[in-house]
């Protein structure tokens, strides 16, 4: 018998170092402990023999069982580890590549700049806030203090939708998204709401679709302190210049009292802008502070609610800044002109990594 188990053992491991997969170590496990396997067989006689029989073969029997099992396990495990490192090793990567391939697009620089203005102002406290580019009469003029027959509503060359239910237009500014804003939620409010609007003019200056950042302050003690804070802060962090000057004129909007032009101090040497100092001026901004029509139009109380509002043009900030000249060829598509202003697609601007870069 001790001869039968050495060759039983002999050939299972033998089967065992031959099997290449996790099948064909199921099989050998089937052949020798499985139900109607070999060993379990031997197990299964020692009850029909005689004790002192069953003593003396028990042992051995088990020992063969114990150790099959064993191999068999230590088989499985070796062949797993096998084929985890066989998938690591295919799917390893180097880390360090570069992306490829190299992306072709480049970031136009208005959507640059609103990235930009974005980063700016939410280090500020500012989120960002959208709304629709048709909007009705009522959010883009009655509700920010333009009734019906006001001759501001001229001066916005604006955009009549015909065919649409009566009153819509295409967004003269974005300052019906924060009126939204205002009607939609409760005070503190701090916003910018950067986006297309449209006007009905063209020509060298001026497209019929351009880009604006508006911002909106609504709290309790709110002041125009706070406002020009907030802009110096602003132009410091666009223009990355530390001596700005800002200089506020007195001016009319319908939504704001009071209400001032924003100019910045700059500079010309050797033809060429420099933001800083005062030597020469640049108007870049209008401002003021919330009209009180503007908030209990939006059913806020005047005497509990006021804030501060500004506007921008993009498209002006980002000729100033990066050192376009014509306007219109922000709009053009022509392939080498945004291969020469683009941005490379992975290069977000970070306040860490410099926005004015
Ligand atoms: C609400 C209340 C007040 C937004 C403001 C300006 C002044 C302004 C122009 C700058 C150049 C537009 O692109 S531009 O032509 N904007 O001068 N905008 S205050 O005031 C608001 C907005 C919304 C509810």
């Amino acid at each position: 018998m001790a001869a039968d188990l050495d060759a039983l053992r002999a050939r299972y491991l033998a089967d065992l170092a031959a099997a290449s997969t996790p099948d064909s170590v199921e099989a050998v496990r089937v052949a020798a402990l499985g139900k109607s396997g070999t060993v379990t067989a031997l197990l299964k006689s020692l009850g029909g023999l005689a004790a002192d029989e069953r003593l003396r073969l028990a042992p051995a029997y088990q020992a063969l069982r114990e150790e099959l099992a064993g191999a068999i396990e230590a088989k499985k495990a070796a062949l797993e580890a096998a084929a985890l490192e066989a998938r690591l090793a295919a799917e390893r990567m180097d880390m360090s590549l570069p992306v490829l391939p190299e992306p072709t697009g480049s970031i136009h620089p208005i959507a640059r700049v609103m990235d930009e203005l974005a980063e700016i102002f939410a280090d500020l406290g500012f989120a960002v806030a959208e709304g629709p580019e048709i909007e009705d009469d009522w959010h883009n003029f009655t509700a920010l203090n333009i009734p019906p027959e006001h001759p501001a509503r001229a001066m916005h060359d604006t955009f009549y939708l015909a065919g649409a239910p009566e009153g819509r237009v295409l967004r003269t500014h974005t300052s019906p998204v924060q009126i939204r804003t205002m009607t939609g939620g409760t005070p503190p409010i701090r916003i910018i709401a950067p986006g297309r609007v449209y006007r009905s003019d063209s020509d060298a200056t001026h497209t019929p679709m351009f880009h604006q950042v508006e911002g909106l302050v609504i709290d309790r003690d709110t002041h125009m302190g706070h406002l020009k804070w907030t802009l110096e802060t602003f132009v410091q962090a666009f223009f990355g210049v530390d001596d700005v000057v800002l200089r506020l004129r007195p001016s009319f909007f319908p939504f704001t009292e009071p209400s001032v032009e924003v100019d910045v101090g700059c500079s010309w040497e050797g033809g060429r802008l420099a933001i800083g100092g005062s030597a020469s001026w640049l108007e870049i901004l209008g401002a003021g502070m919330v009209h009180p029509k503007v908030i209990s139009n939006c059913g806020l109380d005047p005497t509990e609610w006021q804030g501060f509002a500004f506007g921008c043009g993009i498209d002006r900030l980002a000729m100033l800044k990066y050192g376009m000249t014509d306007l219109r060829a922000f709009f053009d598509a022509d392939l080498r002109w945004l291969r020469h202003y683009g941005f490379r697609a992975l290069d977000v601007p970070t306040l860490s990594g410099g926005v004015s870069a």
